[in-house]
């Protein structure tokens, strides 16, 4: 069904969350007394109600060093968002909506062991443990562009390697024509996933997928890193998926399996809204969501409270070097 293309609205409807307020209702719990261990009292009051997190209450993950390589053709002039932000401002609905609850509610998440398996319509299936995840391939540093559809976007430096070497490590039957990702399903470590206030309402496990073609592109990332060290795990540890062209929520986290198929699988967010949220989600600013429009977005970067930072959205997210994957499509048909 071709999507309706309502006139654009001002950013206000889901920019409600955006940085300036999360970091006013941070301060605002923080003259509360709910954030910092000086009210230890209040802080365990507001733990009790199980709605604050207390970041110095608790234990941060820790995070591990990695050896890598820097991709020069991935590096970049434009300011990277520091680690600071990239790490508390998050969507990870498994662990709560808000920006700041992946940050205060992943902490304890166990990521050793893991097991990902890469199955399917493939010659040699296999699974990597968690050593494996940092060891079976080189590992390079990438900074990419992150574009979230709710327009907001941020420049981050992930550690990985490349998905078409571990796909062509499972050989692939020609008749494998997409690639499907799972997240982890543990509910007693991720609230959201039968909790239907803290998960949004979401269906879990979180589930994405590819055409094959856009998984072997060059740039299709697989993640298990970020600012020179193992990622944490509001920002998908132990493994995540990364394609820069496409709106971040197609960048899965915590992956546990990888699945090559002859079917376009479902996905999550399609599944939840699919007049809003298409398979491709190829960054467009051409082509708005039904709510909101895509020409523009809030770049978060070193900036106060107030900046507001909006930059043009550019096609495919500037990785215009993708376009040949869709030439003769309709992308506002196939969105
Ligand atoms: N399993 C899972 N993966 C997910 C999400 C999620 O809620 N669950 N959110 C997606 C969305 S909407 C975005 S914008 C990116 C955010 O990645 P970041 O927190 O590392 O910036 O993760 C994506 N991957
Ligand atoms: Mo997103």
């Amino acid at each position: 069904m071709p999507r309706k293309f309502i006139p654009s609205v001002k950013l206000t409807d889901n920019d409600v969350t955006d940085e300036a307020v999360y970091k006013q209702r941070r301060t605002l719990l923080k003259s509360m007394g709910f954030l910092g261990a000086s009210s230890l009292l209040a802080a365990g009051n507001a733990n009790a109600l199980g709605w604050f997190g207390d970041d110095e209450e608790k234990k941060t993950f820790q995070r591990k060093a990695l050896e890598f390589s820097k991709a020069e053709k991935f590096s970049t002039k434009e300011t990277l968002t520091p680690y600071e932000k990239v790490s508390a401002y998050n969507n990870f609905y498994e662990f709560g909506t808000g920006k700041d609850d992946p940050a205060d509610n992943a902490q304890d998440f166990d990521v050793d062991p893991w097991s990902l398996k890469v199955e399917g319509l493939v010659e040699k299936p296999f699974t990597l443990s968690h050593d494996q995840l940092s060891k079976r391939f080189a590992l390079e540093e990438r900074i990419y562009r992150l574009r979230c559809v709710e327009a907001w976007s941020m420049v981050i430096p992930w550690i990985g390697f490349s998905l078409n070497d571990l796909i062509k490590q499972a050989a692939p039957l020609s008749s494998a024509k997409y690639v499907a990702f799972e997240t982890l399903y543990d509910p007693k470590q991720m609230p959201g996933q039968t909790n239907r206030f803290v998960g949004g309402g979401i269906d879990y496990p979180y589930v994405e997928g590819l055409r094959l073609d856009e998984a072997m592109h060059p740039l299709s990332f697989m993640a298990v890193g970020l600012y020179g060290k193992t990622l944490p795990p509001q920002n998908g540890a132990p493994i995540r998926l990364v394609v820069p062209w496409k709106y971040g929520f197609k960048s899965i986290k915590s992956i546990v399996k990888i699945r090559l198929t002859d079917k376009q699988p479902p996905t999550t967010w399609k599944n939840l809204a699919a007049q809003e949220y298409g398979f491709y989600a190829n960054v467009n600013p051409r082509v708005d969501h039904p709510r909101w429009s895509q020409a523009s977005e809030r770049r978060i970067t070193t900036g106060g409270l107030l900046s507001r930072n909006r930059i043009p959205t550019k096609m495919f997210n500037g990785y215009e070097e993708v376009a040949s994957l869709y030439r003769g499509m309709d992308l506002s048909r196939f969105y």
